[in-house]
């Protein structure tokens, strides 16, 4: 047998907003590119277009990505593809972290980056001999990844049907949170890619606003100083609109290194605070320990460097009380939070928190995947009910992302821009506030036979 065509598939949610899609698909944009030249690659994004299943034949090998809450669409779209007698591998967070149940239905499964093992994968079904299982876990040099080639990047347009393009500067996070799987899906060892690689990237992409999709961006102030220095220096040269990062609070400690980062264009850190909560430190890695006025302290140094803060947290740890919400409310009322992400807990497959509640009997009974989404209660909280943790967590969404509270935490970000500034900084101002809106209508959903669920009203 020899290959007629590679599929890559992004399982859909969200659908479009004003024609264009939330999610661009930088994870299948990065793979397509390791598909050799002589073999035709499509990326399809079920978000922007159906999947043509009647297109699909024995010769072709389709690839799919899919994080946990994915996971039932992607075996929807896998035994479609298989009955048209096309060969399915499955790659991403799930597959790395469920494989036994994956390789149940995929014909193949992609554990780990796949960097090495997706042009082993595509060999393989060249000369029909597909592995059931691949595995790369040996965290490649991030100096040796191929770039996004000119072919993809035609094909997926990103700047024309996507929101926010995403960006990879560093992988890997050595924290040890107990509710992440950050250590197993990106490893423990922080990597860097070349600055030079980085620019070239977002130069030749044409890309003038991304989100970064390294797990602990700001932790490399602190592990890596010399590096982000050269980076912003070379970031500030380029007529970037904005950008946002994932981070930790100790960015606020290092003001050079901030001032640095604001000129090269960055608009907000999206850090995660997890609780206001000090009986919850144990569970923070030692990131976060639920002291409000050290958040307070970060916020205002990392606002008097010019540049935003997007605050997230966690509800449903052991120590949260039902009283959690209000008085994480005050405060973030009282705070200058230019964005506030909420979720509750969720017990992924690999985590030491999944252990701990399988151990003690507190996972509910067959919840599918589709609703670990983390805005949807899969565990009997210890000192509250689901209910009223579900309950508890409504009320304050309602609360954030109610159109007074994204109104005034956009104007208070756009007020604290120069004048000159706010035509290009009024999408950035609105848009991570109005995503979690969204996000949180998944609250309504009543999972279907297909994997993707109803959004309400
Ligand atoms: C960027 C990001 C996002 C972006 C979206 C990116 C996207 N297009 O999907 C945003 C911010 C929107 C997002 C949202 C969410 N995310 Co997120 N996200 C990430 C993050 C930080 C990086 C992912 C990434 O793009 N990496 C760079 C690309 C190049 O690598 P990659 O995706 O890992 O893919 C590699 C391998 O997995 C493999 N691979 C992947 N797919 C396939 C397919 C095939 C066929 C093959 C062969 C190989 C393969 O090869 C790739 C190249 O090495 C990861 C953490 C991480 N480090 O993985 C979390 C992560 C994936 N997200 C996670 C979660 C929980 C969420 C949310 C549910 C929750 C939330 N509140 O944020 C939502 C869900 C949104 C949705 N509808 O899917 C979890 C998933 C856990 C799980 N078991 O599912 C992760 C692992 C974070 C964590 N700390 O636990 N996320
Ligand atoms: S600091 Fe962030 S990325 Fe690192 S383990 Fe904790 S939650 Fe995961």
């Amino acid at each position: 047998m020899s290959i007629r065509k590679a599929y890559l598939i992004q399982p859909g949610r969200d659908g479009a907003f004003l024609g264009k899609a939330t999610m661009a698909p930088y994870t299948l944009m990065r793979l397509a590119s390791l598909v050799p030249d002589a073999v035709p690659v499509e990326i399809i994004d079920e978000d922007l277009k159906p999947v043509p299943f009647a297109a699909l034949g024995p010769d072709d090998l389709v690839g799919i990505t899919a994080k946990t809450l994915q996971i039932e669409r992607a075996r929807w779209i896998a035994q479609r593809a298989q009955a048209q007698g096309a060969k399915v591998v499955i790659g991403g967070a799930h597959a790395t972290l469920a494989p036994d149940e994956v390789g149940e239905w995929a014909d193949s499964i992609a554990v780990g980056e796949a960097y090495r093992t997706w042009p082993q994968m595509i060999a393989d079904f060249d000369r029909g001999a597909l592995q059931p299982r691949y595995v790369d876990e040996e965290w490649a040099h991030l100096d040796e990844l191929a770039p996004i080639s000119d072919r993809v990047l035609a094909q997926v347009d990103e700047n024309k049907n996507y929101w926010t393009p995403y960006l990879e500067i560093t992988r890997g996070c050595p924290r040890s949170c107990t509710f992440c799987t950050a250590i197993r899906v990106s490893g423990r060892k922080m990597r860097l890619r070349p600055v030079d690689q980085v620019v070239e990237e977002i130069e030749r992409r044409g890309i003038k606003r991304f989100f970064l999709t390294d797990d602990n961006f700001g932790l490399n102030f602190r592990l890596y100083p010399e590096y982000m220095e050269a980076l912003f220096k070379e970031l500030r040269k380029l007529p970037l609109k904005g950008w946002t990062c994932q981070a930790e609070q100790l960015v606020a400690d290092y003001p050079d290194l901030l001032k640095l980062a604001r000129e090269a264009h960055m608009d907000k850190f999206f850090i995660g605070f997890e609780s206001a909560n000090p009986d919850n430190r144990r569970e923070l890695g030692g990131k976060a320990a639920g002291n409000i006025e050290r958040y307070r302290q970060v916020i205002d140094r990392v606002h008097a460097a010019g540049i935003g803060v997007v605050g997230l947290f966690v509800f449903g740890f052991d120590g949260d009380p039902p009283a959690i919400f209000q008085s994480t409310y005050d405060f973030i009322r009282a705070s200058e939070l230019d964005g506030v992400s909420i979720t509750i807990l969720t017990p992924y497959v690999g985590t030491p928190q999944r252990r701990t509640w399988i151990e003690q009997g507190r996972l509910i009974p067959e919840v599918p995947w589709s609703l670990y989404d983390t805005n949807h209660v899969t565990y009997y909280p210890k000192q509250m009910s689901p209910e009223q943790l579900a309950q508890g967590y409504d009320w304050l969404a309602r609360k954030l992302y109610g159109w007074p509270g994204i109104a005034s935490r956009g104007l208070r970000n756009l007020m604290r821009q120069r004048v000159r500034d706010w035509p290009r900084k009024a999408f950035a101002s609105f848009s991570t506030d109005f995503g979690y809106r969204l996000e949180c209508a998944h609250r309504a959903w009543v999972p279907a036979e297909d994997g993707i669920g109803r959004r309400g009203e």
